[in-house]
C-alpha cells in the first residue's frame, strides 16, 4: 500500500515536470526591439508587418520608438520580424530599410533614417 503510494506520487511529480517543461518549450517569447518611425500610419505599417511575419501580438509605441513582440520561436524569430519590417521601409535595430522602399512611404511618414543620424554625427565631427 505504501509502495503504491510512492509510486503514484513519483510518476505524478514526473508527469508534472514533463507538462511544465513541455510548456516553457511553447511559451511565446516576448521581445522590444527598436524601430524608427513617425506617426500612427507608421504603427500600423510596423505592427502589421511583425504580424505578417509570425508575431502573435506586436505594438509600437510612437514615442519610445519600441516595439514590444510576442511570438513563439516555432513559428518566427526577432530576425524574421526585423526583416519583414525593413521590407516595408522601416529601419530596425539589426537592419536598414532600402532606399527606394523608404522613398515610397507617405510623407508623414519619412522619418529621421537611423542611417542620417549617424551620417549627421560624422558631418559634425
Ligand atoms: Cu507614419
Amino acid at each position: 500500500m505504501k509502495i503504491k503510494f510512492i509510486i503514484a506520487s513519483i510518476l505524478s511529480i514526473i508527469l508534472t515536470t514533463t507538462a511544465v517543461s513541455a510548456q516553457t518549450k511553447s511559451a511565446p517569447k516576448t521581445e522590444s526591439v527598436k524601430i524608427w518611425g513617425n506617426c500612427g500610419m507608421c504603427k500600423t505599417t510596423i505592427e502589421k508587418a511583425a504580424k505578417d511575419a509570425g508575431a502573435t501580438t506586436a505594438v509600437w509605441n510612437k514615442t519610445t520608438k519600441m516595439l514590444k513582440i510576442t511570438y513563439l520561436e516555432s513559428a518566427t524569430s526577432n530576425a524574421k520580424i526585423q526583416e519583414k519590417i525593413a521590407s516595408v521601409g522601416y529601419d530596425t535595430k539589426d537592419l536598414t530599410a532600402p532606399d527606394a522602399v523608404y522613398n515610397e512611404l507617405p510623407e508623414c511618414c519619412q522619418y529621421e533614417r537611423k542611417a542620417a543620424k549617424k551620417k549627421l554625427i560624422i558631418d559634425q565631427l
